[in-house]
């Protein structure tokens, strides 16, 4: 997967591709990110990227010729690169989504600052994605999460550190609460269930307290997952003994 970054800020993307597992899978060629400046693509002595908002109001606008110059110079010589627009007004990154980009070899990652982008660059974007309901200072610290959530997702760069496939959310729950050594710590104790070798047994009381976790806390998530029949019954279990915990 090669992602074209066009930011102000391409230094805000280093460390964080330098470390742990996706300065790893940069490493070993798994994903490449290339930083583009767009100020590159300014004109004039100063090379300006950003101006007042037509019709007034407070702060400055990214204007549209430097983003979509960049955008051009891009597809130009890949046309087969999605090009994204981080926005907190794009739909919102989910698991679904992450699972459907990291199927594309190329994606371009527009990082908007200030109080948005010139409305008329949308028009050489295919999506726009948003992190989440709060406001960030700019694109880049999202591109960073939609970098992180495509890449564990690609052949490889999580290793055997575990398939993505039983993260939270690829199976429409939360996950289960997880211990390791040692058995007791300052007298909160490693569930005993967990010690007793019966992995079916084991298996059964995961996937109850995933369904807990999920139903306490992101019924929202439940009322959108199918429950298998034998998901149904540990449910039924759960709210029978609801306050037992
Ligand atoms: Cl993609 N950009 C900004 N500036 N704020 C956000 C966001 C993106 N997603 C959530 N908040």
């Amino acid at each position: 997967m090669i992602f074209d970054i066009l930011t102000l800020f391409p230094e805000m993307f280093l460390s964080p591709l330098e470390e742990s597992i996706l300065g790893k899978a940069c490493e070993e060629g798994l994903i490449t990110v290339n930083l583009i400046n767009i100020r590159d693509y300014a004109e004039g002595r100063h090379r300006v990227t950003d101006d007042y908002p037509y019709g007034g109001g407070k702060g400055m606008i990214m204007k549209p010729e430097p983003i979509i110059r960049g955008i051009k110079a891009i597809r130009s010589q890949h046309t087969e690169t999605r090009v994204i627009l981080m926005t907190p007004q794009g739909s919102p990154l989910r698991q679904e989504v992450a699972k459907r980009l990291a199927q594309l070899s190329r994606i371009c990652l527009v990082c908007g600052r200030y109080e948005g982008v010139d409305e008329r660059v949308r028009d050489f974007v295919h999506e726009e994605i948003s992190i989440g309901d709060y406001v960030l200072t700019g694109g880049e610290v999202a591109a960073l999460v939609v970098i992180d959530a495509i890449a564990r997702l690609i052949p490889g760069v999580l290793g055997d550190k575990g398939s993505s496939e039983e993260d939270s959310f690829s199976q429409g729950l939360l996950e289960y609460p997880q211990y390791t050594r040692p058995r007791e710590f300052e007298g909160r104790k490693v569930p005993e269930v967990l010690l007793s070798g019966d992995h079916q047994t084991i298996e059964q009381w995961r996937r109850r307290e995933a369904l807990r976790r999920t139903w306490e806390r992101r019924p929202d998530l439940l009322a959108k997952t199918e429950l298998s029949k034998e998901d149904q019954e540990l449910f039924d279990e759960l709210k029978g003994s609801s306050g037992t915990r």
